[in-house]
């Protein structure tokens, strides 16, 4: 169920959308380790009850994907994907990977649509008794 692509987008999505350079930025190891929902859980809990609703998420991601859209033409391409994670090791490629994992329409650079799809899944999936939020405990990653 969780193959090659899966992983591979969530360690670039937890690089690319955690916080910013911080997490890109010599602490790839860890991320990768607490990938699946948890670094959203510290970013994007808006009223710190320990778990996100899917208004909270989606929110959070509205305001990341502004940060990346530095030119604010409504879509994110690969120089501004480049910018945020410029620094780390393997930034041109995480840049490059994150966008053609996410580019549903080959037109090299994201739309809002095309940026949130893949952390929305990730969210369903995280939920695993449905109520449309993701507690401390569902967004651990080895609960599956
Ligand atoms: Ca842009
Ligand atoms: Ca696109
Ligand atoms: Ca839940």
């Amino acid at each position: 169920m969780f193959g090659n692509k899966s992983t591979i987008g969530v360690f670039t999505v937890a690089a690319l959308f955690a916080t910013s350079g911080a997490i890109a930025g010599g602490q790839m190891g860890q991320t990768r380790a607490q990938s699946g929902m948890l670094p959203y859980l510290e970013v994007a809990d808006a009223n710190k009850d320990n778990s996100i609703t899917e208004a909270e998420f989606s929110r959070y991601l509205q305001s990341r994907f502004k940060e990346l859209d530095t030119n604010s033409d409504g879509s994110v391409a690969k120089v501004e994907l480049k910018e945020e994670v410029k620094g780390a090791d393997g930034a041109d490629q995480t840049a490059a990977t994150f966008l053609a994992l996410n580019d549903l329409n080959r037109d090299n650079k994201l739309t809002y649509d095309e940026y949130v799809k893949d952390p929305m899944s990730e969210f369903a999936l995280a939920d695993s008794n449905g109520d449309r939020k993701v507690s401390m405990e569902e967004a651990k990653p080895n609960k599956r």
